[in-house]
């Protein structure tokens, strides 16, 4: 038997879909699987010991989908509590463990250090699981398990993840509780593929899922929907990175959700790129039931665009925002502001911009979360080497070592840089403000400017209440209100 073990506890809850799609398969393939949810269990470490008194799992995975919070200067760091769960459940099982999950697969062989665990899987778990359980029944070849790592002869060995193209996934979610998750975490994901073939200087997605975009039959989708949809499941969230790369894609989605007459009975929110999003998609994708989307628009400065190697140019955030006004799709605008080359006068060009465009709401990110093996790693590890530090920020001492939240904000922007941004800001209502560092917990209980979601209790309270939806729709309702 494999029991799979979810270890999120941030709130509000988010539903570990990778464990209902890994579940589906590793049941397709013969395996007795059961989940051990520690997301909602009030005491994780009973939850443990309780479980596994009754059961002799053969393999126990643990999922692990945030390293940290990415949010500076929260910089909350989820490794550690990862590694404790690990030692916890090595007191109560003699079974092998593994990690995998997006957040262990941006750092897979430095958190299988960190942790201790028997194996990690880097990328998708739907075949890699039963094939490292097929391995340790029979002949232990490991090297026949895709994106499997371990330790041999003290040092670490790894396979190269095999990123399936298409991707096909169980479509009956049923593994986890995602009807509890529905009602303590407001929304439910879905995914209608994986990967990225853009280059994004500091995006760690292409690690994670594999740098082309391995795309899912919209009938499927379609399937999951309305699965989901008979557990009373309506709101949904996509969980691919940028809905429209690619556009057909995009396109195929929302025709198959409209053949099957979906849009009027689910509102559903994604993430996308500004560009391309053409007047038409825009509109199939309103009647197929999208309700609001959230743009990686990153910056409105054409010099910072171009540093991170973004395709859109401001005039597609300006036509993005007219796109979804003209059909009644709510539209937040992500930048992120403070990576290499920022100055006052571009941060400044950017938040007038997004003023005048008037989106819905913008969230003013301040600081870039450098991930190891993208083009930022390479720009900071040349500015250390340099004797320049002045751009990181950290809450560790020693040396810079990038499992641990580390970020990047250009020193040109000042001593304090939250508080220049803010005061752009001016108190504009439609922006999500930087936090400031003096402030560690802009999180606090009653700020509805603050869009870091984990331990956002304004947000847990207001979907307690039956607020539905995104959480940036959710907080931007509530700063109406
Ligand atoms: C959609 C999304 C959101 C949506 C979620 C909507 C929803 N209802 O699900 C929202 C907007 C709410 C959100 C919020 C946040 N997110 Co988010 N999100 C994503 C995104 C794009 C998709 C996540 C997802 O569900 N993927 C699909 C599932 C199926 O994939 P998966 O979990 O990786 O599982 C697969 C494999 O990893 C593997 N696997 C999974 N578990 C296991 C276990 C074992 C044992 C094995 C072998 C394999 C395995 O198999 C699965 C299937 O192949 C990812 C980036 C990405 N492309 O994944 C970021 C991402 C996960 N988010 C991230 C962050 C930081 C956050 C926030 C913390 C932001 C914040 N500060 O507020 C919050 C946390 C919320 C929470 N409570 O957890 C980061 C985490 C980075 C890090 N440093 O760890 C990511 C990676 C984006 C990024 N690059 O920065 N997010
Ligand atoms: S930021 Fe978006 S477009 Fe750029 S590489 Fe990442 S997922 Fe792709």
């Amino acid at each position: 038997m494999l029991t799979l073990v979810n270890v999120n506890r941030m709130v509000p809850v988010i539903g570990p879909i990778g464990l209902d799609y890994v579940a589906a398969s590793a049941r397709e393939a013969g395996i007795d699987v059961e989940i051990l949810d520690l997301g909602m269990a009030d005491e994780p470490a009973n939850a443990i010991r309780k479980y596994f008194s009754g059961r002799d799992p053969e393999l126990v995975g643990i999922s692990l989908r945030n390293a940290d919070d990415c949010f500076w200067p929260s910089a909350d760091w989820f490794v550690p509590g990862l590694r404790d769960v690990v030692e916890t459940i090595r007191a109560v099982t003699d079974a092998p463990i593994v990690l995998g999950g997006v957040g262990y697969s941006i750092f897979p062989k430095p958190i299988l250090e960190y942790t201790h665990a028997d194996y990690g899987v880097c990328g998708d778990g739907e075949a890699a699981l039963p094939a490292l359980i097929h391995q340790l029944r029979g002949r232990r070849k490991l090297e026949d398990v895709p994106g499997l790592l371990w330790q041999e002869e003290s040092r670490i060995r790894s396979n190269p993840p095999s990123w399936p193209d298409p991707i096909s996934l169980g479509t009956a979610r049923s593994f986890i509780d995602n009807h509890s998750y529905f009602k303590r975490g407001g929304q439910c994901g879905l995914e209608t593929k994986r990967g990225c073939n853009r280059r994004c200087i500091y995006c760690a997605d292409p690690l994670a899922k594999g740098n082309k975009p391995r795309l899912r039959n919209p009938s499927e989708v379609a399937d999951e929907v309305q699965f989901l949809l008979r557990q009373g499941i309506d709101v949904l969230h996509l969980c691919d990175a940028e809905f429209n790369i690619p556009e057909s894609h995009a396109y195929a989605v929302c025709e198959e959700l409209n053949r099957r007459s979906l849009g009027n009975k689910i509102r559903w929110y994604t993430y996308m790129s500004p560009s391309p999003f053409e007047a038409d998609l825009a509109e199939a994708m309103a009647r197929a039931g999208c309700v609001g989307i959230d743009f990686t628009g990153d910056s409105a400065s054409e010099s910072m665009l171009r540093t991170y190697c973004q395709r859109h140019r401001r005039e597609d955030l300006a036509a993005a925002v007219r796109r979804c006004r003209r059909n009644g799709i709510a539209v937040m605008i992500d930048l992120l502001l403070g990576g290499p080359g920022e100055t006052t006068q571009t941060v400044q060009e950017t938040i007038d911009f997004i003023k005048k465009i008037d989106p819905d709401c913008a969230g003013a990110a301040l600081g870039m979360r450098v991930y190891p093996r993208t083009a930022m790693e390479e720009l900071v590890r040349q500015e250390l080497r340099d004797g320049n530090n002045g751009n990181i920020r950290r809450k560790y001492s020693g040396p810079t070592d990038l499992l641990k939240p580390t970020f990047y904000i250009s020193g040109a922007l000042g001593e304090r840089p939250a508080e220049f941004v803010r005061d752009l800001i001016g108190g504009d209502q439609r922006f999500f403000e930087p936090a400031v560092e003096a402030e560690p917990d802009a999180a606090g209980d009653s700020d509805a400017s603050n869009y870091n979601y984990n331990e956002n209790l304004l947000l847990t309270r207001a979907i307690d209440k039956g607020a539905r939806g995104a959480y940036w729709d959710i907080l931007r309702q509530l700063r109406r209100s």
